[in-house]
């Protein structure tokens, strides 16, 4: 069934301009791009974001990083949107991805890894809300 996941171009990969090649890679999977745009977001914005992650260690890290530049925040589309976009992006760590994943090809680190993308139904739907408008996804 047609399901729809949240991704988010990094900025370590907006930065060295991998954008247009991860999002090619997306689209060679079979995803249909809904909605796309370009955002720089404050640290408070990505906290927000990330509040789910607030007690983790690298919290701070994290919410610095994801304001430290512009991002691509993407909704894509396609049957089971939300467990092959995880396939398709690779282990968080990207010394542990599997060959040919996103973050394999392009993450630097942990904390630098080039992609984001939801996790479970609930969250891609929270995910999507917190950046785009319904007048967007159309
Ligand atoms: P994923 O993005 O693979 O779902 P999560 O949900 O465990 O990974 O972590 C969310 C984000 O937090 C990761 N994408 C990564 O950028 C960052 N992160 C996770 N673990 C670490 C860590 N040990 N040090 C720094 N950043 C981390």
């Amino acid at each position: 069934m047609s399901q729809r996941t949240f991704s988010i171009i990094k900025p370590d990969a907006v930065k060295k301009g991998h954008a247009g090649a991860i999002l090619a890679e997306i689209e060679k999977a079979g995803f249909k791009i809904v909605s796309i745009k370009k955002v720089s977001i404050s640290k408070t914005q990505a906290e927000g974001f990330y509040y789910v992650h607030k007690e983790r260690p690298f919290f701070g890290e994290l919410t610095e990083f994801m304001s430290s530049g512009p991002i691509f925040p993407v909704v894509l589309e396609k049957d089971n949107a939300i467990a092959d976009l995880r396939k398709l992006m690779g282990a968080t760590d990207p010394a542990k991805a599997e060959e040919g994943t996103i973050r394999k090809q392009f993450a630097a680190s942990i904390g630098e890894n080039a992609i984001h993308g939801s996790d479970a139904e609930e969250t891609a739907a929270f995910e999507i809300g917190y950046f785009f408008a319904g007048f967007e996804l159309k």
